[in-house]
């Protein structure tokens, strides 16, 4: 007897046991069927699920606390701020920052890096100084760089990548200079899956005496990020990658750097005096957070936080590590597969190709068999032409999926070399 979809579902629910089936279950949006098959959510670089904890946290703020933050003497606005800063709280003990008061809340990875950029790049840098990326950065590690050597006359410079997607950490090292002012890096590549030696990174980027920016929009929900011990003066992170809501992430930075460097975007929140003569900032993290920010968000990504925490990311890598390294085997044996990015280091993503078939053909077949992935240049061009695709496939894991998701993938895989045949 063949089960229906909706029939599997339930039967999965009733066995899930400890792990991940269990906490595939606190995920309400997994257990849908679309075009008659479970879902099977692969798209996680591009935005993670949210658990039912995130979800109901939001609607209790919105139901019992609802009031602007930092500005009211009632009640409400009091214990709304209370839970804001809580938040705050939480995400400083999530990445070890040595203080509150070097955590931003901003609208995600994005955001933080356009801060640092127009912020501290623009109050510093001037013709002639140098910016160094990698060739694996993300559009968001890129551009705003790009727009801030408009501005001041600096150059930015790539470091570049080797055929399996790692660094060279040798031409990294030889383009440091004095002209150097600031280092840029994804924690975690977005289409390669690359996970960067940032140690060894920093500290070469520092013996130049630059600082160094991380993009850690796909390392927070894979990795456990220590800020303290990385020695990164500035981190990126976007709460919807991270189980939270969306329009919410954080920009840590050092405090002695946030203290020196101008506000980002005027407004309420973040002075502390003014009159038409002159205006006096607030302290930090509150000089950068003008107007009134996404309150529901930082408790929604309070609440992610909390989730995660209560798995361990140590366990939650150990789990993505195991799915990746079945999925990669799989796909080394699948006829006409090309793999993008085989780091020695990797975290939760795989990115190929397939013989004859583009990718978005290769996401369409998926998606009628239920399973949803990313196809395109996922807004990393420089990579994709490094490797001379216009666009890739791309599964990326999240703590819910399981092996039978790996297997439904290369089900729907073998579907499409049925109608693409080599
Ligand atoms: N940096 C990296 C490495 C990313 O992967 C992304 C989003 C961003 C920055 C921007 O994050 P945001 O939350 O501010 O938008 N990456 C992807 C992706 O791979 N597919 O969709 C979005």
């Amino acid at each position: 007897m063949k089960l229906s979809a909706r029939e599997l579902l339930a039967v999965r629910a009733a066995h899930a046991g400890p792990g991940p089936e269990r906490w595939r279950e606190d995920f309400p949006i997994l257990n849908q069927v679309v075009h008659g098959q479970p879902l099977v959510y692969l798209d996680n670089a591009a935005t993670t699920q949210k658990p039912k904890s995130v979800i109901d946290r939001e609607v209790r703020y919105y139901e019992n606390l609802n009031a602007n933050v930092h500005r009211g003497i009632h009640d409400l606005s009091q214990r709304a701020t209370e839970a804001y800063e809580i938040a705050r709280e939480k995400v400083r003990r999530f990445v070890n920052a040595a203080s509150t008061s070097e955590i931003v809340f901003v609208r995600g990875a994005t955001e933080a890096i356009n801060l640092v950029a127009q912020s501290y790049g623009r109050s510093r840098l001037q013709a002639g100084d140098e910016i160094l990326v990698t060739e694996m950065e993300h559009h968001s590690n890129i551009v705003p760089w790009q727009l801030l050597c408009g501005q001041t006359g600096a150059t930015l410079r790539v470091a570049p990548i080797d055929e399996a997607g790692d660094l060279r950490v040798d031409v990294f090292e030889k383009l440091l200079t004095a002209r150097t002012k600031l280092v840029a890096v994804a924690h975690v590549s977005n289409a390669l899956g690359t996970i960067n030696p940032l140690r060894r990174l920093i500290d070469l980027a520092h013996a130049a005496g630059a600082p160094v920016l991380i993009d850690g929009a796909q390392a927070a929900a894979h990795v456990p990020v220590d800020v303290q011990d990385l020695d990164c003066d500035f981190y990126a992170v976007s709460g919807h990658k991270l189980y939270g809501p969306t329009g919410i992430g954080v920009l840590y930075g050092k405090a002695t750097l946030l203290d020196a460097m101008p506000p980002y975007q005027g407004g309420g929140e973040m002075i502390s005096r003014v009159t038409f003569a002159e205006t006096s900032y607030n302290a930090i993290p509150f000089k950068f957070e003008a107007g009134t920010p996404n309150i529901a968000g930082a408790i929604g990504l309070g609440a992610a936080i909390d989730y995660v925490s209560a798995i361990g990311l140590p366990t939650i890598a150990a789990h993505e590590r195991a799915l990746l390294d079945d999925a990669t085997r799989r796909a080394r044996l699948f006829p006409g597969l090309r793999l993008i990015g085989t780091a020695r280091d990797k975290a939760a993503i795989l990115s190929f190709t397939l013989d004859g078939v583009h990718p978005h053909e290769i996401g369409t077949i998926l998606d009628h068999e239920g399973v949803a992935i990313r196809t395109g240049h996922h807004c990393a061009m420089p990579v994709m032409d490094h490797f001379g695709v216009p666009a890739t496939a791309r599964a990326s894991f999240a703590l819910y999926n399981t092996r039978e998701d790996v297997d439904a993938l290369f089900g729907a895989l073998a579907k499409v070399r049925e109608v693409f045949r080599p």
